[in-house]
Formats: C-alpha cells, structure tokens, sequence
C-alpha cells in the first residue's frame, strides 16, 4: 500500500487538526452520527489517542465507537483525478462516512486504509466527513480481548497485553490525488554482487491503455541518475553502489512513471530505497555479509496525553537518545508504528525488527492477572485463539508486509510477541502463517518472541523460524532480587537454546522495573541501583554465550498500562528514560557498554 505523497502527478493535503468528536453511546447503527453535524462541543485532536485528552472517566474508560467529523473541501483542480481519504491508524476499527454515505470499514488499529471519494463529491464541492473509530477487543481480533457487559449495562475491556489500549485517529489523516492511470504498488528488493548494487523491481498500475508504459529511473543521493529501465517489472544494476548500512544510510530514489503513448507524464511516484543484504548464517545475523550485533529497546508509541498519538518532537528526540546511547536498532513493540518512524530509521541507518500487533496469544501469562479468564483454558480453542483469530493474524501480518516492505532499516519480521508455543495447537496454529510472510517476503528472516513459559525443551515452534527471540526475567519476575541465582539459570537456559537451535538469538526483552530517583544501598528491586545490578549481571551472561548476536532491553521508556494491572503504578516503568525521557542510572551504564559495542564493530555511528 504506498502512501500518499505529493509530486507533479499527484496532490496532498493534510486533514489533521482539531475534529469535532463524540462519544457513541449507543449502538452506531441507532444513533447514525455521520447524517448530521456532530452535536455537543467536543473537539479532539488528530492525530492523538482520545483517552487521555480529555478529563471525563466515561471516555477514558469508554468500550466501544467514538466519531471524529469534520468539514473537507475537495480541491477544484482535481476534475480529472480519483481522490481518497487516507487514515493511517484507526485504532483498532473503523468507517469511514462521506456526508450519509458509508464508504469503507478496516479492521486492525496499526495499519493505513482509504475511502474513496471521486463518484461522491465534486471537484471543489464540500463534505462532512465522519470516521467513527472502535477500541473493542474480543477473541477474534489482533490484539485480542475479550469485553465484559457488567449489571449497570456498561462495557469492560479486558485485555492480555501490557500497555494501556489508546485508540482513536492516533496518526494523520489525508486527502489526497492520484491519476486515472497511475502507480498503484512498488516492491524493491535488493542484493549485493562485489561492488554492483542490483534493485529488482516490481511496480503494479492501474490498467493502461495502449502505448502506455512504465519507466524506472534510480537517483543517488546527489539527484545524479545511476540506472533507468523501461518496463513494470525488471534489474536495475548499479556499478560502485554505495550500501545501506547500519549507522551510514545512504538512499537512493527508485522513481516510477507512467507515460502515455505520445511519452507524456502520466504518474510518478517515488521510494527511497538502502541497498543491503541480510542473512541468517548459523549463529550469526549479517548485514551486508557482515556479523551485526543489535543493541537498543523493545519500545512504545506512548506518550503523555497523546497516548501513542504520533508526534514528530517525540519521534526525533527519542532517536537522539536513541543515537545518545549507543542503539543501533529498535523493536516496534507490540504493533507496527508510524511510518514517519519508518522513514527516520531509514534515513539514519537505525536498524528495526518489524512486529504485528500479535501481542497477548497466551491465556498462561495472563492467567494470574485477569479475573475468570485462563487458568485451566487452553489458547488456542475454539473459545479463545481460533480459526477466526488466525484469518486476523494473516491479515494483520498481510497489511504489515504491504506497507513496509521497502525499508531498508527492517531486517527481521517479529510476527507475534510471546504467544502460547508450548501450548498444543501452537504448531499448527503458527506454520501457515510463516509460510505466509515467506511468501509474501522471501528477502528477510522471520521470528516470533518467546516467553519464558516456552523453554528451549518444550517449545514446539522454533524450527520454524530463523531467529530465536527471547524474553527474559531471571532476576525480576523470576528469582526476584537473586542476582546470583538468576545468572546461574539464565546461563544454563542460553546455552540450552544454542545447543538444540544452533541459531542466533536476540535477547528482545530483560529488564526490571525502576522507580526513577528510588536509591537503595542494599540493591532493592524498584531502585535505580538495583536496575544497574540486574542489568551488569545480564551483560555477563551475554558475553558468555557466543551465539547471543543482540540485546534490546525492556523498554525504552517507562509506558501507560492498564488500570487492572495492580502490579503497575501509573504504567510499567522499566524504562531507562522516565515517560517523559529523563535518563535513569543505568542510561550511563548502558552508553558505555554499547559504545564500546559499536566500536568494536566498526560501526560509523548515527548520520
Ligand atoms: C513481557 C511483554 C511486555 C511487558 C513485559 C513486562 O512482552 O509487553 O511489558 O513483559 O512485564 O511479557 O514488563
């Protein structure tokens, strides 16, 4: 799916700003709130989670659909165009409205959809525009939940993931143009032959009509053409190219017109493409041939009041901590993020594991948090992780692949993070859809994130990937405040998994939660010293075990949970930065050990 863009063939215009909004009480059906002006005075920004903007309990704790409304005028110039609203995100469902007119539903909360609008309004006409947007999570869907009607007729969202369930137009909204004949898809793949970069590509178009053709051109990053072919689908060979590689982006734009028989332009659109190899070789993960070892976080899209609205100041600050400490790479934990992220990490040679919004297929983890919900079921059952649920993954891991499958930054697909693969039925469950993101990308590994419960002795599914991906608490969770103890086990359970996988493995998540500003003499769980401890006694372990090619600590920053975690005080907080990315003791413990990573890897640090 490209996003929209701007250039001589194609019009953008931003639909982000303050919307009116409101709250659907009833049923959507009933109440019908896109044939009118949205009565009452509430407006909410977009793009933003609504929850948190406001002070009301009862739309902070609101289950069910919310509706955005504003006015949109269709520019006049745009007679010969088809034209769409894009939503980048509507968490996690929604319908879009073009005055009475229902137009397009999309379901998953982290993925773009279109409505198009060319047969409903004129060129230079006005509409009302309504998306309704719906946060219900239930057995069925990605992320699953499930929804609780209680006495006084009142919804409760119940839910198997730890972050805080933020919904509504978290990322921008666009009105845009493309021409009746035009790009509809890219797809670069790209390899490496000594010094010659070869670009396959593959560019889909709306039909064309007879003499029409596409042509291809490659510009480096001096606007200097270094390739051009003719044709939908081909190689474009480029002598001398300059790589993408971590820490030294260096793009090159792949540009593709569509000209008419007399070769006027028709459409151009274009993708910034990195030119680099990625492999998984016995233990060792390479880019460009080379053994890379991430370092960096698990992170969130969250921040305060916005929720995990998009936010340009945060994305930008958090790549200067990012590059600060030493990170070379980043997860996007639990859920695809803003392409904005995307492209950034692109631009600066930030290397990323790309994850579906797969997080909570696991009734053991959850068991002992939820009232009713796990103990003795099993996840995957009829009544909880089922057929229905899987055509949703499938989905879910469809939408990513599309969006995403040009970064040069994405290296590996994490397509679910710690669910149930110990449990029976997981195998079954999890070899369709592998089979499916191969196919749908043969070009880069696939993994799933482990959870504990999953030892290298019981789980059934790590034959299938090429990464083993671990979440690990030894220490916090499991033998708490027992360094010694904890580094004992760990060790054994690492050497474990290289002995019976002989794979790279990637710690994708360890750490501890850490009051910010609690000190202890005595190396107290919650204390900044204690985080500092846990984390030495980790690196130890790590730099025992040869196979252990990355560590992403848990997490970034300190993050929003859900109020019926009693476990959790105003969110998790095992961020090295606090929410609002004041750096914690360890900050500086980690800097130096990742610096010292970085050099001896030979890496050239953030552009
Ligand atoms: C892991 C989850 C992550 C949690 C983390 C924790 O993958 O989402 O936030 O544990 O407990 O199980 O902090």
């Amino acid at each position: 799916m490209l996003r929209p863009q701007s250039t001589p063939t194609r019009d953008l215009v931003s639909l982000d700003g303050v919307w009116k909004f409101a709250l659907v009480k009833d049923s959507l059906e009933k109440e019908a709130p896109w044939t009118r002006p949205l009565s009452g005075c509430l407006e909410a920004p977009v793009p933003a989670s609504y929850n948190d903007v406001f002070l009301s309990p009862d739309i902070h704790n609101h289950v069910g659909w919310v509706c955005y409304q504003r006015r949109v005028v269709v520019p006049r110039g745009w007679s010969q165009e088809r034209y769409f609203v894009r939503i980048e995100a509507a968490t996690h469902k929604g319908r879009v409205y073009i005055n009475d007119t229902f137009v397009t539903e999309h379901v998953g909360g982290y993925t773009p959809f279109d409505a198009e609008v060319t047969e409903l309004v004129q060129p230079g006409g006005e509409f009302r525009l309504t998306i309704a947007v719906n946060n219900e999570l239930t057995n069925t869907t990605i992320p699953p939940g499930i929804i609780e009607v209680l006495a006084s007729g009142q919804k409760k969202q119940q839910y198997f993931h730890d972050f805080y369930n933020y919904a509504g137009l978290a990322r921008s909204v666009w009105l845009y143009s493309v021409p009746a004949r035009h790009v509809e898809d890219v797809t670069v793949l790209t390899d490496v032959q000594a010094t010659t970069g070869i670009v396959r590509y593959d560019i889909k178009t709306t039909e064309l009509g007879a003499g029409e053709t596409v042509h291809v051109t490659v510009q480096d990053e001096a606007d200097v053409a270094v390739g051009k072919a003719a044709g939908s689908h081909g190689e474009i060979h480029i002598d001398g190219a300059t790589l993408w590689q971590p820490g030294a982006a260096y793009l090159y734009r792949l540009c593709a017109q569509v000209r008419g028989a007399d070769g006027t332009l028709l459409d151009t659109y274009s993708v910034a493409i990195g030119i680099r190899t990625v492999q998984v070789r016995g233990t060792q993960f390479l880019i460009n041939g080379k053994p890379f070892f991430f370092t960096g976080f698990g992170k969130h899209e969250d921040s305060a009041i916005r929720g995990k609205g998009h936010d340009p100041a945060y994305m930008v600050h958090d790549f200067q901590l990012m590059d600060w400490i030493g990170a070379n790479s980043f997860r996007t934990s639990h859920y695809p993020y803003a392409e904005e992220v995307m492209d950034f990490a692109d631009r600066h040679g930030i290397v990323v594991i790309d994850e579906t919004p797969a997080v909570g297929l696991n009734l053991a983890v959850n068991s002992g948090f939820f009232e009713g919900v796990g103990k003795d079921a099993s996840t995957w059952s009829p009544e909880f992780i089922n057929d229905d649920t899987r055509a949703a993954h499938a989905d879910s891991i469809r939408e990513l692949v599309a969006r995403d499958k040009n970064h040069a930054c994405i290296v590996l697909w994490s397509i679910a993070n710690e669910p149930a693969t110990d449990e029976p039925g997981a195998r079954a469950y999890f070899e369709p859809l592998v089979a499916l993101t191969r196919s749908l990308d043969p070009s880069r590994p696939v993994a799933y994130i482990n959870v504990m419960f999953a030892n290298y002795k019981n789980d059934l599914v790590a034959d299938l990937f090429d990464v083993v991906c671990l979440n690990r608490y030894y220490g916090w969770y499991v033998h708490t405040g027992d360094l010694v103890k904890a580094e004992a086990q760990f060790e054994e359970e690492l050497r474990g998994w290289d002995r019976t996988y002989g794979k790279p493995i990637i710690m994708t998540e360890y750490g501890a939660d850490t009051l910010a500003g609690l000190r202890s003499f005595y190396d107290a769980p919650w204390s900044e010293d204690f985080q500092v401890s846990y984390y030495n006694m980790c690196h130890r372990v790590h730099d025992r075990v040869p196979a252990l090619v990355g560590e992403q600590v848990w997490n970034f920053a300190d993050f929003q949970t859900s109020a019926a975690h009693v476990f959790r005080v105003d969110g998790n907080k095992k961020g090295i930065f606090t929410r609002d990315r004041k750096p914690k003791a360890i900050a500086a413990v980690l800097k130096a050990r990742w610096s010292q990573k970085l050099q001896d890897m030979g890496y050239p640090g953030m552009k």
